[in-house]
């Protein structure tokens, strides 16, 4: 033991760490020591100015307000022998100030500079999918951090948004329990509130569309009714004399259940406008949900477009309709979702997933930023008004639940700052930081270190892609939980689109889901170029070949090989890939803190086991329909369809992942 902590002792002094915190990553990226004697910080007094005299290691700095440069935007220059941060706002100050600290953490010069950025969004947001009994939809770090907000948690969380520039927070879950409004709730939204406004970030709530019933005792809540209005206008009377600059709402209506607009006989229109309406006097925003689907649908992708296409043009200006980054449901791999292209005369804004609800929970290393990126190599960033992440935030010590998942929680803040930004750049600025390694990639054989990991972090994406669902499928997940593969999935009773066989539609002949033209002409809704691209299956790209087309089976693939061959071989490609980073990680022993590396490396195990699940049930299952052998050059399953079938996965793997998972 004692030997232990002297190696540990004599590794901290070698990788120049002189830390007196734990390593259990509740600091997240933020891992600055306080600074003994703080520089001289002058100027506009606030939190900018509190951060630097905390953290800040250089030069004086002078702290500047400037009309002229744009809202939260700020530029930072080195004038004589001080630092000089401009903004026009308190918030602009403070990214500023998140900047100088970032560029001191990740070890480069502070000397000349000239720096000028500003947002590509007003409005960077975090969803949380927080229940007022403290549980959250599709979190996988604990509990909420709402439940009972303790001010020092606050103050990090608070900080951590702050340092990549989001600005906004809505509280509850979409799911919203008509509690949500109650005044008691709203007391406590307010203590939120004030503990975040210091930090540029401002709350919002989800809201029950049924409210003035359920909470309100009306008869009614249609948005037409002038009884519902005026309670609506008093709710947020309320809600505005408690929290001066609330956001606004956001609304999932007549989605999975939720009541909405259309239950009166009225249109999404009707009912985004009657609450902007209502909010527009104190200058707040309604984030309307395009999230819908219904049971009948013969192509759930299509529903959303149908819906809210022939409403473009109607929304007022406060309204900014939420759309996610797919038309589905935040699957690993989707094609954009098309209303970002064909809607032209309404605000919108993209949702992105940054909890793992289908990419393995908080159990597996996915970096997301190479996903949001390939959705903006489609939408333009300039046609959206905002950027929402449903957060992947809980009451877990590491906040996330995987050191790693908090790497998706910075990116994309940094995204919504500026979607221009690279995958690469960000895990290079965040690996950097949460693991302390700024001045150590200055080390050679640190530095080829650091470079693999930061290769890890950006094939992880693909290779989850690969060993869950390559070439296009999609939602084979186990029916409740979404942790582990079920294509077989099908209760009888289930409405057909809660189940993997309404999406891969396996048969003799092939795999896939007929959008074409001929199809369910779900092509049709994308501009005429990729309609025709992904109409045709010899132009389609591969990677979203099942999702557009029934592929035969015998399909040639522009390897050479079959479709089946080649999905045996992505599937056994994924795995492989968990497998080296294993391997990967398991070489940076020596320059992680123990408690990191362990908790790290005992997810990426489950992984690497996970996968081969994945590989094997997906497998054997769909070759129950092709009828085909499993190539000789491909790693056979380890398991048998019985066993994958019989297998249900205990609730803890995934729900807590303190709990660590043995299978
Ligand atoms: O992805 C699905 C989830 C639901 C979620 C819904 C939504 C909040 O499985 O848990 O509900 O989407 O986004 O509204």
């Amino acid at each position: 033991m004692k030997k232990q902590i002297f190696i540990s002792a004599l590794l901290l002094l070698l990788t120049g760490w002189s830390s007196i915190y734990a390593e259990d990553g509740s600091r997240l990226w933020l891992r600055f020591d306080n600074v003994s004697k703080p520089a001289t910080i002058t100027g506009v007094k606030g939190t900018a100015m509190t951060e630097l005299q905390t953290y800040w290691q250089g030069s004086p700095v002078l702290l500047k307000r400037q009309k002229g440069i744009a809202k939260d935007g700020y530029t930072i220059k080195s004038q004589d022998a001080k630092i000089v941060i401009t903004a026009s706002n308190d918030a602009g100050l403070l990214y500023g100030a998140y900047h100088l600290l970032r560029l001191q953490e990740t070890g480069q010069s502070c000397n000349q500079l000239n720096i000028s950025e500003q947002p590509v969004y007003d409005l960077r947001i975090l969803n949380h999918w927080d229940n007022p009994n403290g549980t959250v939809e599709r979190g996988f770090a604990g509990k909420s951090i709402f439940l009972n907000p303790d001010p020092e948690r606050m103050k990090i969380y608070a900080r951590a948004n702050a340092s990549v520039g989001i600005n906004g927070t809505v509280l509850n879950n979409v799911n919203a329990k008509p509690e949500a409004l109650s005044t008691e709730s709203l007391q406590k939204a307010k203590s939120i509130a004030d503990q975040l406004r210091p930090y540029g970030i401002r709350v919002y709530l989800s809201i029950n569309f049924a409210s003035p019933i359920k909470v309100g005792g009306l008869e009614t809540a249609d948005p037409l009714n002038a009884e519902v209005v005026k309670w609506w206008k008093e709710k947020v009377n309320e809600i505005y004399k408690l929290i001066p600059d609330f956001g606004g709402f956001l609304v999932k209506a007549n989605s999975e259940g939720e009541p909405g607009p259309q239950d009166f006989g009225r249109t999404h229109a009707d009912g985004a406008n009657m609450l902007a309406g209502v909010l527009k006097p104190h200058k707040g925003i309604v984030m309307w949900r395009a999230f819908v689907y219904a049971p009948q649908s013969p192509d759930r992708a299509n529903q959303a477009y149908l819906e809210f296409m022939p409403l473009d043009g109607q929304f007022a200006d406060n309204v900014i309709i939420q759309i996610k980054n797919g038309p589905v449901d935040f699957q690993p791999r989707e094609p954009y979702s098309p209303l970002f292209t064909a809607m032209q005369k309404t605000p919108m804004m993209v949702e992105f997933q940054i909890t793992q609800e289908y990419l393995g929970a908080a159990n597996h290393l996915v970096y997301l930023a190479p996903m949001w990126q390939e959705f903006f190599s489609f939408v333009k960033p300039q046609t959206l008004k905002a950027m929402a992440g449903v957060a992947n935030i809980g009451d877990n010590v590491n906040w996330c639940g995987h050191h790693f998942a908090q790497a998706n929680w910075y990116a994309f803040g940094r995204l919504a700052w500026n979607p221009n930004l690279t995958s690469e750049e960000i895990a290079n600025e965040w690996l950097q930081q949460t693991f302390s390694l700024g001045s150590a990639v200055a080390n050679p054989s640190l530095f080829t270190l650091h470079s693999s990991l930061l290769n890890l972090m950006l094939r992880s994406r693909e290779a989850c892609v690969s060993y869950m669902m390559p070439l296009g499928i999609h939602h084979i997940f186990a029916g409740t939980h979404h942790y582990g593969p079920e294509p077989w999935y099908a209760p009888r009773g289930l409405r057909a689109d809660w189940t993997p066989p309404y999406y891969h539609k396996a048969d003799s002949i092939g795999l896939g889901f007929d959008r074409t033209l001929t199809g369910s002409a779900n092509v049709k809704q994308y501009p005429d170029d990729l309609c025709r691209l992904y109409n045709d299956i010899n132009t389609c790209p591969e990677n979203l070949l099942a999702w557009f087309h029934h592929v035969p089976w015998d399909h040639k693939m522009k390897s050479g090989r079959t479709f089946w061959d080649e999905l045996c071989h992505k599937y056994d490609e994924g795995v492989h890939e968990t497998r080296r980073f294993l391997a990967i990680w398991d070489a940076m022993q020596p320059y992680i803190d123990a408690q990191r590396f362990e908790e790290v490396q005992r997810k990426l195990r489950i992984q690497a086991r996970d996968s081969e699940w994945w590989r094997d049930a997906c497998l054997l299952y769909f070759q129950t329909f092709s009828k085909r052998p499993i190539p000789s050059d491909v790693e056979h399953p380890v398991h048998n369809l019985d066993e994958m079938m019989r297998f249900r996965i205990p609730i803890s793997m995934y729900e807590n992942p303190e709990s660590g998972y043995n299978k």
